[in-house]
């Protein structure tokens, strides 16, 4: 017997690869409802090869009998009808920032912390990391376990799509404008994208540091260690899907690239793929589509103590953001923690 799962933000790009990725998985479904905000109720969002779900209205749906609820409809939505779903039973995996740093929520990465899981029953809510850190720490992991890492520093390359899909439309239409002579504004982002690169992802803070930034700190210290020091730089780059990070780290022993190579190879999660040499590397196009975080230009940096240097890409719709959901929900299965009882 399988469950009954709800997609909340369903029409939206993470809502779209979440159905997509519950089906190749074949994650144990009975049912699926598609739920979105009333303006997108009775449109179609498609399910597997072969099957079409209408999308139902969030505000009218009663979670009753739903099992598990994927949730990526924007913080503020999340914070208003997670609660509610978990309250009528539901197990809620909810991709937004609403609750992540809520200390009765675990915020997991299932190839790094599954055993946060057992601490959900309080809220019956699992935070889904932001996508650049979800594969920054999967990375780090395996490398923490060797050395343990003290001081990250990180600058990411991130894709449009991580901003939604009119931001993958401004892209497009941007770079297209350029070539046809009809420069569009930018709405979506501060600055144009085509062509360019925007030091700027989220809000600013009061200490003059991104809220992108911020989250990879904070949520890179509850996922993995609370005396990692993170200092990250957030930048827009123009590519569709998929983020690259270049991360920078300081380890209390000494780390040879070799032990970290080996250390990478082993870890769940991560492809290595590192040739000295002409496009022996992985970018972010490449990595469009794929699960694995690939890892690359592993390197001594020898400006700092013990010091390692890395290259990293993952789709951010799909390890970032929906397979890492699923996942989750994969590993409550595993764990007996989601089981068919809210029926
Ligand atoms: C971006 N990382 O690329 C963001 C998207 O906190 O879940 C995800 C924001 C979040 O713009």
């Amino acid at each position: 017997m399988g469950f009954k799962v709800a997609v909340v933000g369903a029409t939206g790009a993470v809502g779209r690869e979440m159905l997509k990725t519950l089906s190749e998985r074949q994650f144990p479904v009975d049912e699926v409802v598609a739920l979105a905000s009333g303006r997108s109720a009775g449109s179609q969002v498609s399910f597997g090869e072969d099957k079409v779900l209408t999308v139902q209205s969030l505000d009218r749906y009663d979670f009753k009998g739903t099992d598990l609820a994927l949730f990526s409809p924007g913080a503020a939505i999340s914070a208003v009808h997670a609660p509610r779903a978990a309250e009528a039973g539901c197990v809620v995996i909810d991709n937004t920032s609403q609750f992540r740093m809520d200390h009765d929520v675990p915020l997991v990465v299932p190839e790094v912390n599954p055993q946060a899981l057992k601490q959900f029953r309080k809220r019956r809510i699992i935070a889904n990391p932001n996508c650049s850190t979800i594969q920054m720490v999967v990375a780090l992991k395996p490398l923490h376990a060797l050395a343990k890492a003290t001081r990250v520093v990180v600058s990411t390359y991130q894709s449009v799509s991580g901003a939604g899909k009119e931001a993958m439309d401004e892209l497009f239409s941007q770079t297209r404008g350029i070539f046809v002579n009809d420069a569009a504004t930018p709405e979506q982002f501060t600055k144009p994208i085509a062509f360019n690169c925007i030091p700027h992802i989220d809000k600013f803070m009061d200490d003059g540091a991104t809220k992108e930034e911020w989250k990879m700190a904070v949520e890179t210290r509850k996922i993995l260690d609370p005396d990692i020091k993170v200092f990250a730089t957030a930048v827009r780059v123009p590519v569709f899907v998929g983020h690259g990070e270049a991360v920078h780290v300081e380890f209390e022993r000494p780390i040879t690239v070799e032990e970290a190579t080996e250390a990478l190879r082993e870890a769940p999660g991560v492809v290595v793929l590192d040739r000295h040499e002409d496009g022996g590397y992985v970018t972010q196009v490449e990595c469009a589509g794929e699960d694995a975080v690939y890892v690359s230009r592993i390197r001594r940096d020898p400006t700092v103590e013990n010091g390692l240097a890395f290259w990293c890409v993952a789709d951010n719709l799909r390890k970032g953001a929906a397979l890492n959901a699923v996942q989750i929900a994969e590993e409550m299965v595993r764990q007996g923690l989601l089981m068919r009882e809210a029926a």
